[in-house]
């Protein structure tokens, strides 16, 4: 495991004597990156912003945040619309001449080939706000049913398993703080030492139960470290449950008054017996023992899931047996104790919840719900019958781009589908087939510089905003900065499109907080119900997590729910359900051509594709290029010696990365990070298999041989 990208930074306070702007006293919001959203200060200094914590009693950032501001002055950062010229160069243009060159291409595509021939891409890392309105650009603007986004390739298999559980998705149903005081935490497919480290503040009381291929930095601080061959959670947490049932671990009261299906679940759990599991797994009974005795014991436990459990096409079913065995011991629901998902990013969470999903409308209704799609159009003013039906999930819309029938022109907003989409090189050809693409951002991404038109938006610093947290919290995201000349907000852009589209523009206006206001009520009466959540309640420090209803018939303000379940779940029955799984194997499987097992993931040093932190020179210098872990005996077997470089082969194409030797790793896994362009492409070897009910793709798992490449060095 290197160490140079796992190290975490320690807090430094405030420079001292930092020479600051008007408002020394700082701007509070939260930081640009992941899902737990950590609050911060931000002071100008210059023309720049520095960052600290808010407060560092609390913790710190982790080295993503304390760098983020160095992206707002990225040297490439884009500051003028580009068009594709007829020499085939991306030339600086106005905004006038972009937005028109768009409409016009719009409206010809449409008027040819109908409204579905135009294909939007959404992003969790959007706020509330520009979440909520893409989805209204798409289906009243546009009027195309194919809008998705990039949430699905992140916990839209935990979400699935969610509402089934428990009627309602929310990542997690408790304070992240709660965690603070448990006594035992299972975390299954997730690092947080690396992809959150300032979660683990909370997560040092407890014992950890890690479970992961690798012997991750939060693997070093577990209790237990399970190493399961890849793909193979599902047997291992069905073997788990087996053993809570045999060894008499059952809450049965819970079972009884909470619960229904469990007779079910358990008829599908009974075959896998502890040896089975250890055949299929690896992982040795004895621990598999220990793991159930330890979940079972007294006090505050928690099972929590992150990507490498889910990111499989059975990432749904995986979960479900994650939960199966969190109430067969009576966790979910109960204060101090409860399943969770480590949502990933700044607004995985909200970004779920408002209409970008393409079988989804504001307030986390279904699109093909007469009542939610009445309700909306009424808050809308559109006619019900004139919303599409639901569309295409994100693999699946990526795919159809270009071909007979499919999109020709995608307008992507907040994600770099190019480096992180799977099966990344049969998607580039499919971008590379649309007749117009589109792309919002402020750097130059690997999928920006495939574009026709690049439009220039705002960052974080720079703009307004809410955010909705792992935790179902909402947070403010407020500017510090006004934006660079010639940059617009995003909001901006969908407004001026849909003018031009001949929409009227009061319709879609600008203002994040009137968008919010329409998103209040579009919300209002569903799941993920925010009518209760206002600017002036969050702005005086408020902490609301949704459902967040109305004000009462008496006007008092609901307090929101930190801790949802606690006396019912959201099923009509009020239970939670079991889910009859079963053991199903991976798409693919190593065999005598592809010997190894490929999983991906992240570093510390990086976030996502990579597109913000590879801009960052102290990141960059941390974690400059792809890299494949392989286990030493592993690797003098294939003749792969240290910072060499090699390919990873697979059926789907090949990566160029740089070999490190990890002793702690499994002998039949290597590991590829996603962060990095080009050759380095972790997704040119991952494959297009999907999860039948999320449509999650199987990011964690393909069957690769590892070779050195020859003349390189
Ligand atoms: N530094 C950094 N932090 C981030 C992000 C980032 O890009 N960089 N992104 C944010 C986002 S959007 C997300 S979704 C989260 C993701 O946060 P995590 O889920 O913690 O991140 P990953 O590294 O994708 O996967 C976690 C672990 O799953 C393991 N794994 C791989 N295959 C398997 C398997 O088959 N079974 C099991 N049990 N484990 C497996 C990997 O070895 C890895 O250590 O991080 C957020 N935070
Ligand atoms: N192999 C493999 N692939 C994976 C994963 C994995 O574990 N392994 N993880 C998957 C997961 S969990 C995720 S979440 C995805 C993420 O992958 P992506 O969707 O590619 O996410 P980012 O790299 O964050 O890309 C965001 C882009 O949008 C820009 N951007 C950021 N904020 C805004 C905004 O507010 N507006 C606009 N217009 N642009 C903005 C950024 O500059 C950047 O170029 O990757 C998935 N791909
Ligand atoms: S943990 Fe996430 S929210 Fe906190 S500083 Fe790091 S990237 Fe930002
Ligand atoms: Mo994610």
């Amino acid at each position: 495991m290197s160490v140079d990208l796992t190290a975490s930074v320690p807090v430094p306070a405030p420079a001292a004597g930092t020479t600051v702007g008007p408002d020394t006293a700082g701007t509070a919001t939260h930081c640009a990156y992941c899902a737990l959203q950590c609050a911060t200060v931000l002071a100008r200094e210059g023309d720049g912003v520095t960052v600290r914590p808010a407060d560092p009693a609390e913790g710190g950032l982790c080295r993503k945040g304390w760098t983020a501001p160095e992206v707002l002055r990225a040297p490439d950062r884009l500051r003028t619309p580009l068009l594709r010229g007829p020499d085939g160069e991306l030339a600086p243009t106005d905004w006038d001449t972009a937005l028109d060159f768009v409409a016009d291409r719009l409206r010809a595509l449409r008027a040819g080939h109908g409204a579905d021939a135009v294909a939007v891409f959404g992003s969790g890392g959007l706020t509330n706000e520009k979440a909520y309105q893409l989805g209204k650009f798409a289906r009243v603007a546009l009027g195309t049913s194919r809008i998705d986004y990039n949430g699905r390739f992140c916990m839209s298999s935990a979400a699935a398993a969610g509402n089934a559980a428990f009627g309602l998705d929310r990542g997690l149903p408790f304070p992240t703080a709660d965690l603070g005081r448990a006594d035992v935490i299972m975390l299954a497919g997730a690092n947080p030492a690396e992809t959150m480290p300032p979660l683990m503040r909370h997560l040092t009381r407890a014992d950890l139960i890690v479970i992961d291929p690798r012997r991750t930095r939060t693997a070093e601080l577990a209790a237990l470290h399970l190493q399961p061959v890849p793909g193979t959670d599902l047997a291992l947490a069905l073997g788990l449950f087996h053993l809570a049932v045999t060894e008499g671990l059952l809450d049965r009261a819970y079972l009884d008054e909470r619960t229904s299906g469990f007779d079910a679940a358990w008829q599908r759990a009974l075959p896998w017996w502890p040896e089975r599991v250890e055949a299929v797994t690896g992982v040795p009974v004895a621990d598999m023992r220990r793991a159930v005795t330890m979940l079972a014991g007294a006090g505050r436990r928690y099972v929590l899931t992150g990507r490498g459990a889910e990111q499989h096409s059975r990432g749904t079913d995986t979960v479900a047996a994650f939960v199966n065995l969190s109430l067969a011991l009576g966790l979910p629901g109960r204060e101090g104790s409860g399943y969770g998902c480590l949502t990933g990013q700044g607004n995985g969470q909200g970004g779920r919840e408002h209409g970008q999903k393409a079988d989804q409308l504001p307030g986390y209704r279904m699109i093909t719900d007469p009542a939610a799609r009445a309700h909306v159009a009424g808050v809308w003013g559109v006619d019900p019958d004139s919303l599409p039906g639901p569309g295409l999930d994100a693999y699946r819309l990526l795919d159809s781009l270009g071909t007979p029938g499919g999109p020709r022109a995608l307008l992507v907003f907040g994600s770099n589908p190019a480096v992180s989409a799977p099966r990344a090189g049969h998607v580039g050809e499919r971008l590379a087939a649309l007749d117009l693409l589109v792309v919002a951002d402020f750097v130059p991404s690997e999928t920006a510089l495939l574009a026709d038109v690049v439009l220039p938006v705002t960052q974080w610093a720079e703009e307004e905003g809410t955010l909705t947290n792992m935790e179902g919290r909402v947070l403010r995201r407020r500017p510090v900065l006004p934006p660079p000349p010639g940059v617009r907000t995003d909001l901006e852009v969908l407004r001026a499109l849909a003018v031009r589209l001949g929409q009227d523009p009061a319709r879609f206006p600008a203002a994040p907080r009137l968008v919010f206001e329409e998103l209040r009520r579009a919300s209002a009466g569903g799941r993920a119900d925010y009518a209760g959540v206002s600017w002036e309640r969050l702005d005086a420090g408020e902490e609301l997590h949704w459902p967040c209803p109305a004000p009462d018939a008496s006007g008092t303000p609901h307090p929101g729910t930190p801790r949802m379940f606690l006396d019912r779940f959201a099923h009509p029955d009020g239970r939670a359900r079991f889910a009859p799984v079963e053991y199903r194997g991976s798409a693919e499987e190593p065999n005598a051509e592809l010997p190894l097992y490929a999983t991906t993931g992240r570093v510390l040093a990086h976030y996502q594709s990579g597109a913000q932190t590879r801009r960052v020179p102290e990141l960059a210098a941390a974690a400059p290029e792809a890299f494949v872990e392989v286990h030493p005996d592993t690797a003098g077997r294939h003749g792969l010696a240290e910072g060499a470089l090699a390919r990873v082969v697979s059926a789907h194409g090949a990566v160029v990365a740089r070999v490190r030797h990890a002793p702690d790793l499994r002998t039949d896994t290597v590991f590829v990070p996603f962060h990095f362009p080009g050759e380095g492409r972790a997704n040119l070897v991952t494959g297009a298999a999907l999860d039948p009910v999320s449509a999650m793709p199987e990011f964690k798992l393909a069957a690769v041989r590892v070779e050195p490449l020859r003349g390189a060095s």
